[in-house]
């Protein structure tokens, strides 16, 4: 039910599941203390009307009831961080599955594209240098390396396969970005110079959109036509034996 109340998009990823119910439960209590204010507000509007006290009473309450409602919402809090966000950061964002088990991209964002590159059949990328990166090599790809003859480089199309982690590492080459992705309930900023990784893994095949979420420039909005196209692994093998070698660039 509160899903539909609060409008919450397409759901595609394992972890996401737990980010909508924390959403849900910081809502239900948000729900809670708004009635619970408002309600205060109007009975303090009556019980203290002037007409009723002519005079100011400077002892004020003696009851503790006050202090036993604060420690029960200092409780629930207390529970959602420690209970709910902590165990979810330490389990969907800080431990890593294998990369050998994982679809591995590199994720290089520039103004207003996403530059994408796998390790193509070989399960191997071939050499980068920060030195050879230039507006025509954003990965900084060295042509030389053999290893690197069957990586793809695309653009704005992030294949990626159901049901099996995705590790994406995340970069910028001007300005920062931020790599989001709705569906999966996953946002990371790219940041020039580091190259941060994140993952997820996405339960349902379809295709999803990328946004920027930071405001990087005058078509910000443009990096939204980026594609997370999810889909089957004989799929996903296809499509890179047919894109091997590739590589799009901007100028
Ligand atoms: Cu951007």
């Amino acid at each position: 039910m509160m899903r539909q109340i609060l409008g919450l998009p397409v759901l595609a990823s394992e972890h996401g599941q737990q980010v909508d119910n924390l959403i849900i439960y910081v809502h239900w209590l948000m729900i809670v203390l708004f009635v619970g204010w408002i309600a205060y507000f109007a009975y303090a509007l009556f019980r203290f009307h002037r007409s009723r006290n002519p005079k100011a009473d400077y002892v004020g309450v003696k009851n503790h009831a006050s202090n036993y409602i604060e420690g029960a919402v200092v409780i629930v809090e207390a529970v959602l961080l420690i209970g709910v966000a902590v165990p979810l950061w330490a389990k969907s964002v800080d431990k890593f599955p294998q990369e050998s088990e994982s679809t591995v991209v590199q994720v290089v964002a520039q103004q207003f594209n996403w530059n994408l590159r796998y390790p193509g059949k070989d399960g191997t990328f071939g050499k980068q240098d920060m030195h050879l990166v230039s507006s025509a090599n954003v990965f900084g790809v060295d042509p030389a390396d053999e290893k690197g003859k069957d990586d793809v480089s695309v653009a704005n199309e992030m294949h990626v396969v159901v049901n099996k982690p995705v590790i994406a590492f995340i970069s910028s080459k001007d300005v920062i970005h931020s790599f989001k992705l709705i569906a999966m309930r996953v946002t990371q900023d790219a940041i020039p110079g580091m190259r941060i990784p994140i993952w997820f893994k996405p339960t349902k095949e379809g295709r999803y959109q990328i946004n920027c979420a930071q405001l990087c420039g005058n078509s910000h909005s443009a990096m939204s036509g980026g594609a997370l196209i999810v889909e089957s692994q004989e799929a996903f093998d296809k499509w890179v034996a047919s894109k091997a070698g590739a590589t799009t660039t901007f100028e």
